[in-house]
């Protein structure tokens, strides 16, 4: 927790949900990172760690851990410990007293996970309680009936290399057994898997599919299980995916979820942050033209952001803006980086390290990010950060001298846990599986790009991947040129939808006779949505579909510009006064009225308690609000009318707090304060709403200091900014009368104005392009475009509900707006004392001054290290 500089245990925090399975007390970071020193060449320091690990880690707990995770974590991370153990004693100088003690702890370890495989299917359970193994009552684990396919098919490297160490072969059948079941159960027409399957039947449960969360590792192993245990039934299988993968997944250079049982179907509009995996994947099958255009079309996802969101759409705006540091790019950067040698990689890897320092550092480790668009951190940095992250950044900048043993002769598990390749002719005592009759030889246009053919196409070409990163230059800014211009000429030539959208009203018996005409039907969804959708070939003439394509454009069109009216994203509330120095970054809702942030500088001021607290009288403190950012409570009143009276006090911002205790931006959605349903014009300063939670840490912080300063802004800055090298630390728009037009930024209006501009056009290029290649679908799939199922559609409603897209299940999406008399957060806040994790920011576990305290003296570190620019 490197907010609060506390180690995180199961039990003595608030439960975070799923994502806490991965926690067993057993030291995970530790033993998560032991091969990432001998990686940095801190050898010391690995054979104190594993000291450590031997005397203090007791695997023996009541605590029911994730299968998955304790593999490739814990699992992985002793076999990856064990592996340079052996290497580091072998060369005679360090580990001399090392008696396989890692790996004997590795098997224990394994035989506690093989309880996990006692169903029909092999498949394992999903849980299982460290002590008690599963079904027992004492287990609270078994009653599962799915799991995810990742989460089954990711076992093989380290229980076939555990079953190699140590000559006991049950662990490599039993992840054998499993990856045989998933294989039969392939969807047999796409060959490609689903996200979660029930582990006792076999059925799918979830049957979209992708590269990403919930398969992302299955595919990986399948292709590493071959490099490790030289199986060809494992290529072919991974082969056999491979090739589903690039005909229905790979829309270079997005790489989009499809239905295994209709995959031209498109099943998400979104992508999520793991799949970043997958260019690396690509570079170990030697495919590398896609692994580079879809590396740089994440890359420039990141240099929008600074960090890659869990999930970004299709037209690259945040779809889940929570980052917990993950490594999937840095990974992906590194085995691009080898396998072209172009110094292009290194200087993404810059990138990446110097956003690491500037946005995520704090003087315990790195802080996740909750909310790319704002810089707010999470008291909260994953073991894989340690363990993939620091392996992969560091590897990627060092040259062969820089490590003490020689890096290819291991392959990376899918925690960059590091396993020997002699292990591929160690106990081979397991047969290996013939599947070549039951395998067609498939068509391998896919594979004219594998490593042997770009050697010989491209040999020592350094511009190779250069020019395939070239085209796709603007992908994320302007995505897709050639669409805008068929839509712009369209719009150019005068012709216009016989119906326009704004004037479409679904109630209307003639409009609905127009649409059909134009092929356009609507559906009504089960929520009060209305879809549309287009099919050209149901069009009453070419003429007709023409009009329809344009209609479905301007709906499209007026729709995200609804979305975006309505949709303002959150704003930060930065402490910036000592000793917080902007290191404390505060998740904050905007307001409909007042100053905009995005539009105009960041406003800067000492805060001040309004007087009434609730704001909803004139202040009787005016003189202690004067050109101060005023504190006002929930409540009482509407929001704009507090804003009207801190402003004639001379308040120069004001910030709403969150009268429900406890409510946080960890737990409850964020919402926009709504005017008061009149003219709010008059309001000129810029307002801004806390949760409790957070807004107790700016009174925790005055309570200590008096004078705290806060900034109040679209998005946290860099804190070498705030110190006063580029902004001057006086009050910035100091009087509210002043404020105009003319004090926007350029800088921040262009990005508006060129974000509008991605957002619409690029839905018109996906209308276009889909229109187009949905043509061609339709000939071959006549029933394909279901409404649920496909993407080419227009909702009319503002608000999508934002669902979780990876394994964890929080969201601090903005979808909603309330008034200040609305109740709303009322129940939420009665539960989230039990589910927040960053309650250790308010009083009740560790008070603000302490946490200070426990600051100073990395403060002071950590100054030292900005210096020498560590
Ligand atoms: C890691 O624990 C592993 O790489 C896993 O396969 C999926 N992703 C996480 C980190 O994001």
């Amino acid at each position: 927790m490197p907010l609060t500089c506390r180690g995180r245990v199961r039990g003595q925090e608030p439960s975070r949900g799923d994502v806490d399975d991965a926690l067993g007390k057993f030291s995970l970071t530790l033993i998560d990172s032991l091969d990432t020193l001998v990686v940095l060449n801190k050898t010391k320091e690995f054979e104190d760690a594993v000291r450590k690990v031997l005397r203090d880690v007791n695997l023996d707990n009541d605590v029911v851990v994730s299968v998955f995770e304790t593999n490739i974590r814990v699992l992985g991370g002793l076999l990856g410990g064990h592996s340079l153990a052996i290497m580091l004693k072998e060369k005679g100088e360090y580990m001399q007293w090392y008696n396989d003690e890692l790996l004997q702890m590795a098997k224990q370890l394994g035989y506690k996970l093989l309880p996990a495989f006692n169903t029909t299917s092999g498949l394992p359970y999903p849980r299982i309680n460290l002590k008690f193994g599963i079904r027992k009552p004492e287990a609270r684990t078994g009653t599962e009936t799915d799991t995810c396919t990742a989460c089954a098919g990711t076992l093989i490297l380290e229980f076939a290399a555990l079953s190699r160490f140590t000559g006991a072969t049950i662990f490599e059948e039993y992840a054998r057994k499993a990856l045989d079941f998933l294989w039969e159960k392939r969807q047999r027409s796409s060959n490609l898997v689903g996200v979660t399957i029930n582990i006792h039947t076999g059925d799918w449960v979830r049957k979209d599919s992708g590269v990403g969360a919930g398969i992302d590792s299955y595919y990986e192993y399948l292709l590493k299980a071959y490099v490790l245990l030289g199986d060809d039934s494992f290529l072919e299988r991974f082969n056999t995916h491979y090739d589903a993968i690039m005909r229905y997944i790979s829309q270079p250079p997005l790489l989009l979820d499809v239905h295994i049982h209709k995959p031209m179907l498109n099943a998400r509009t979104w992508m999520d942050a793991l799949l970043a995996f997958f260019p690396g994947l690509q570079v170990l099958k030697g495919d590398i033209r896609p692994a580079i255009e879809t590396h740089e079309m994440l890359y420039q996802v990141i240099k929008k952001h600074n960090f890659l969101p869990e999930a970004f759409t299709t037209d690259f705006r945040v779809h889940w803006a929570q980052h917990p540091l993950r490594p999937e790019f840095a990974e992906s950067t590194y085995f691009l980086y080898k396998a072209t040698g172009d110094p292009y990689y290194l200087e993404v890897g810059k990138t990446l390290i110097e956003n690491l320092n500037k946005y995520a550092r704090v003087p315990c480790g790195f802080a996740a990010m909750k909310d790319v668009r704002t810089g707010s951190h999470e008291d909260r940095m994953d073991s894989f950060f340690l363990a993939e992250m620091f392996k992969y950044l560091y590897l990627l900048f060092a040259d062969k001298e820089d490590i003490i043993f020689d890096i290819e002769d291991y392959i990376f598990t899918t925690e960059a846990h590091l396993l020997p390749l002699w292990l591929s002719t160690t106990n081979q005592s397991i047969s290996k599986k013939n599947i070549t009759s039951e395998y067609t030889e498939l068509d391998d246009s896919n594979f004219d790009w594998t490593c042997p053919n770009t050697q010989i196409l491209f040999p020592n070409d350094p511009l190779y991947a250069q020019s395939i990163r070239e085209p796709l230059k603007n992908v994320v800014d302007k995505s897709c040129p050639r669409g805008i211009i068929r839509v712009e000429e369209s719009f150019r030539s005068g012709a216009k939808p016989p119906l326009r959208a704004r004037d479409f009203m679904a109630t209307n018996p003639e409009h609905l006779e127009i649409l059909k005409k134009m092929g356009v039907s609507l559906i009504h969804l089960k929520d009060g949505r209305v879809q549309l959708v287009q099919h050209a070939i149901q069009a009453a003439s070419s003429i007709d579909a023409e009009d329809g394509l344009r209609f479905m454009q301007e709906m499209i069109e007026l729709s995200s510009q609804q979305q975006k009216e309505q949709q303002l994203p959150p704003r930060a509330v930065q402490i910036v006064s000592h000793p917080f120095f902007g290191r404390v970054v505060l998740t904050a809702g905007p307001a409909q009225f007042g100053l905009d942030l995005s539009k105009h500088k960041e406003t800067r001021g000492f805060v001040a308690s309004s007087k009434p607290y609730n704001g909803c009288s004139e202040l009787t403190n005016p003189e202690a609000v004067m050109g101060k950012i005023a504190l006002i409570q929930r409540g009482q009143c509407m929001f704009a009318e507090k804003a009207r009276n801190i402003q004639n006090a001379g308040a120069i911002g004001g910030i709403v707090i969150d009268d429900n205790e406890g409510s946080s931006s960890d737990t409850a959605p964020l919402f926009q304060m709504a005017g008061d349903g009149k003219d709010t014009d008059d309001i000129k300063i810029p307002m801004l709403f806390l949760f409790s939670k957070e807004g107790s840490i700016i009174l925790d912080a005055i309570r200590e200091y008096e004078e705290v300063e806060v900034l109040l802004s679209d998005k946290a800055k860099d804190r070498a900014i705030l110190k006063g090298k580029m902004i001057p630390s006086y009050i910035i728009n100091s009087n509210p009368e002043m404020e105009n037009e003319e004090q926007s930024s350029p800088e921040n209006d262009s990005q508006n104005q060129s974000d509008e501009q991605v957002s619409s056009s690029s839905q018109e290029v996906d209308l276009v392009d889909q229109e187009s290649s949905e043509e061609s679908s339709l000939n071959s799939h006549p029933e394909s475009l279901s409404p649920a199922d496909t993407d080419n559609v227009a909702s009319i409603s503002p608000s999508e509900q934002t669902s979780d897209p990876t394994e964890n299940h929080e969201t601090t999406n903005l979808n909603g707006e309330c008034t200040d008399l609305d109740n709303q957060l009322q129940e939420q806040s009665e539960t989230e004392e039990d589910s927040n994790p960053n309650v250790s920011w308010g009083k009740k576990v560790q008070p603000i001054d302490s946490i200070l305290a426990d600051w100073n003296e990395d403060i002071e570190a950590f100054e030292m290290m900005e210096k020498d620019e560590l």
